[in-house]
């Protein structure tokens, strides 16, 4: 299955995004563009870009080869233990070319977790990077909530839960009883292009996965979203830049009722240590100013638990 087959113009739409700002200064961009941009896109704790314009010969690319610029690598991330560094370029995933971020991350959902061999360009310098025991994310379907083999149901919710901005239908605490609904869940309404769940884990955990379900309700089984924790004594509040980035999530709605996606770490590691988790969760289609993902359920698990 490809999990980012985009079948409808409207999600073709949102597939082409994050436009970047500041490296297509020059490019005319619609408010939901830029809204949709406002998401970083994060791998192994790093944040990635497409290149626009200038930007090629500033990295020392072609435009018609293009590539995934590496822009933020905290020091601390899984991406500078793999040994990626700031302005790195991304070209190839396994021979693949990904000139732009759909491919890339088509490219990493059919490796999974596999080793990855990069084609990288530093320094205006080819180079080849070998990725291996790295995170990775898991998307199962099922037509029932008991049909989830790889990504089963939590049986005890992992912390409490808040949001930025109003939900409408189901409680919010819906997210976090272990059953999965036929409805719209604790959605955030059409248009609300910011919307972000934050879970208190009570303690800090070593977090070993993150994990989210949604229902096909019209179109909004889909789920694309960016997941940033804090070690934060105290609420870390909303403010994307003050938390640490761990990964972004991209399905596509497919075929099936119920859709789970899991941000993973290798077998033996951890996402790193926090005590809150957000979903930032970015609008999955057009449909009536932007609809967002009808979420059921949402879990992270720590290191030490089965
Ligand atoms: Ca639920």
């Amino acid at each position: 299955m490809d999990q980012f087959g985009v079948q409808k113009e409207s999600l073709k739409t949102i597939a082409r995004t994050p436009v970047i700002p500041g490296l297509n200064a020059n490019q005319k961009t619609s408010s939901q563009d830029k809204a949709l941009a406002a998401t970083d896109i994060v791998w192994l704790g790093a944040t990635l870009e497409e290149l626009y314009g200038d930007a090629f010969s500033a990295f020392g690319v072609s435009k018609d080869d293009g590539g995934i610029a590496v822009m933020k690598v905290p020091a601390n991330s899984e991406a500078t233990r793999m040994g990626l560094q700031e302005k790195d370029v991304i070209q190839k995933v396994n021979g693949e070319t990904v000139p732009k971020l759909p491919a890339f991350l088509r490219a990493l959902a059919r490796v999974g977790p596999g080793s990855l061999q990069l084609k990288v360009v530093r320094g205006q310098q080819a180079m080849e990077l070998r990725i291996e025991h790295h995170a990775y994310v898991r998307v199962e379907t099922a037509g029932e909530a008991s049909d989830f083999k790889q990504l089963p149901l939590p049986t005890a919710p992992s912390g409490t839960l808040i949001a930025n901005t109003k939900t409408n239908n189901d409680p919010l605490q819906s997210l976090v009883d272990g059953k999965l609904a036929s409805g719209y869940g604790p959605v955030f309404g059409n248009g609300v292009y910011h919307g972000a769940y934050k879970m208190d884990l009570g303690e800090v955990q070593r977090v070993k996965a993150i994990s989210s379900w949604s229902f096909k309700q019209g179109q909004r089984g889909a789920q694309s979203l960016t997941l940033y924790g804090s070690r934060s004594t105290k609420d870390p509040g909303w403010n994307l830049k003050t938390l640490t980035p761990i990964g972004t999530v991209d399905t596509a709605a497919g075929g099936s009722t119920y859709t789970a996606a899991s941000l993973r770490a290798a077998t033996g590691q951890t996402l790193g240590a926090f005590r809150w988790i957000i979903w930032r969760v970015s609008l999955v289609n057009a449909i009536g100013g932007g609809e967002n993902t009808a979420f059921q359920e949402l879990d992270v698990e720590f290191a030490g638990e089965n």
